[in-house]
């Protein structure tokens, strides 16, 4: 199949182009490498050591055997998007090239405002580009879980049954963002439906939980085909914070009371739930939702996996409760459905430890460069709109250990 992978250059992008590639299928990228800019304004980098796009494209034929065709530029522009579409032809789109950090969002009206034109212009310019040139293909959206918030009944697959007033009808279940970034994934929701309902397009909209790892087993040892890992405070998923926290000896920060549950998935099954939606289209004219997390937890319960990965090879984790910057519920009912992929075939990799271990292996051996960022691990980015870095809810009991640098080589040893 032929298909393009908008945002190739960011975390799951990146990955995902492997894997695909690897099963056999022919694929496009789109960047403009705004990540990286975004990632630079907070002061931080990756963790892990990224390569240029030339270089990447390079260890991409080297070890697939397959050119990876890239276009660079910005997908809020019609005629790029539009040139891209009647050049490759995509049977299927995987669209990952939005703004995706809610604090970011939250800085101010500037960032609100770029947020929601960069990702929903991007997303109408899919759509256009869909219905002109090709009108078969397939659009997998990448959604947020963050879309439903946190409501307290149970959270179905996009769509519920309900009886009012004596009438009954399925409708999308309430959307309740807690992020100016989340909402934008709302409002691309509602026009992504609305394009399938007047277009007869056909797309999948995946809400995505949480996703956590350094790897995915197509990069092998070649260290050009990693992803990038971030930690700072907005680009940098609560787990993999956690982790690049514990690697260099700095307390895991707990925000509030810790109870916030949220559904989370390993990049490993990221993609291969992605590869599931793209190779099992919907018909013309349907708009599916399939919620993509593998299981939910809490932050505590994160925090305290972490420390029990990390303790194992001697890193004296701690865990520290600092003030909350966000505005959110604490201590709260959630249980949403995720059911369809299961059913589709996806097989959950259920070792959130083992996990864990390959993760800090590989950010111990990249600890120099997370070190050099430091600061861009606290939080100061808060829902009010001010900036100032939180406080320490509880005593302080962490000593920070003294950095060493392992030449990243090591990194490139495949895991077992
Ligand atoms: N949290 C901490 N400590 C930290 C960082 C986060 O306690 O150092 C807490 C947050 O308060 C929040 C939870 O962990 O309650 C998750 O935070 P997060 O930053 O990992 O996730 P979130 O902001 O919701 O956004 C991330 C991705 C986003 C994706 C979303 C899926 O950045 O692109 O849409 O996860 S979901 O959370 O299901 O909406």
């Amino acid at each position: 199949m032929r298909i393009l992978v908008a945002g190739v250059d960011g975390y799951l992008g990146w990955a995902l182009a492997q894997h695909l590639t690897q099963r056999g299928h022919t694929v496009a990228g789109a960047d403009n490498y705004l990540r990286r800019d975004w990632v630079a304004e907070l002061g931080s980098q990756s963790a892990t050591p990224i390569r240029r796009m030339t270089e990447r494209i390079e260890a991409f034929r080297e070890n697939f055997g397959k050119n990876l065709q890239f276009f660079r530029g910005d997908l809020a522009d019609h005629d790029l998007v539009m040139n891209i579409f009647r050049h490759f032809r995509p049977e299927a789109i995987v669209h990952l090239g939005e703004m995706p950090s809610a604090p970011y969002s939250m800085i101010d009206a500037g960032h609100a405002i770029f947020t929601h034109k960069n990702n929903l212009f991007g997303t109408l310019n899919i759509l256009f580009a869909m219905r002109d040139v090709c009108p078969e293909s397939h659009l997998v959206k990448l959604g947020t879980m963050g879309e439903y918030g946190t409501p307290d009944v149970d959270i179905p697959e996009g769509f519920f049954t309900i009886e009012y007033r004596g009438r009954t009808d399925t409708l999308p279940f309430p959307r309740q963002a807690n992020s100016w970034y989340h909402q934008t994934k709302v409002h691309d929701s509602n026009n992504v439906m609305m394009a399938c309902r007047l277009w007869k397009l056909r797309s999948t909209d995946i809400m995505q939980g949480v996703v956590y790892g350094t790897r995915i087993d197509a990069m092998g040892d070649d260290e050009r085909l990693l992803t990038r890992f971030d930690f700072d405070q907005c680009f940098g998923t609560a787990i993999n914070r956690f982790c690049a926290q514990a690697a260099i000896g700095a307390p895991l920060t707990l925000y509030g009371q810790g109870g916030q549950k949220r559904g989370f998935i390993p990049l490993r099954d990221s993609v291969q739930c992605l590869t599931i939606a793209v190779e099992n289209p919907p018909k013309g004219g349907e708009y599916r939702v399939f919620n993509q997390f593998e299981h939910v937890y809490n932050v505590t319960e994160l925090a305290a996996k972490v420390k029990k990965a990390g303790d194992e090879i001697g890193l004296n984790v701690q865990i520290r409760n600092v003030e909350n910057p966000r505005q959110e519920q604490e201590q709260h009912y959630y249980n949403p459905d995720h059911k369809h992929l299961l059913k589709l075939g996806y097989r959950p990799t259920r070792d959130m430890l083992g996990e864990l271990r390959i993760m800090l292996k590989d950010l111990t051996i990249c600890r120099g460069r997370i070190e050099a960022r430091r600061e861009a691990l606290f939080p100061d980015i808060r829902w009010d709109g001010s900036r100032r870095p939180v406080e320490y809810l509880d005593e302080p009991v962490t000593e920070i250990e003294p950095t060493v640098q392992v030449p990243f080589r090591a990194l490139a040893r495949k895991q077992s």
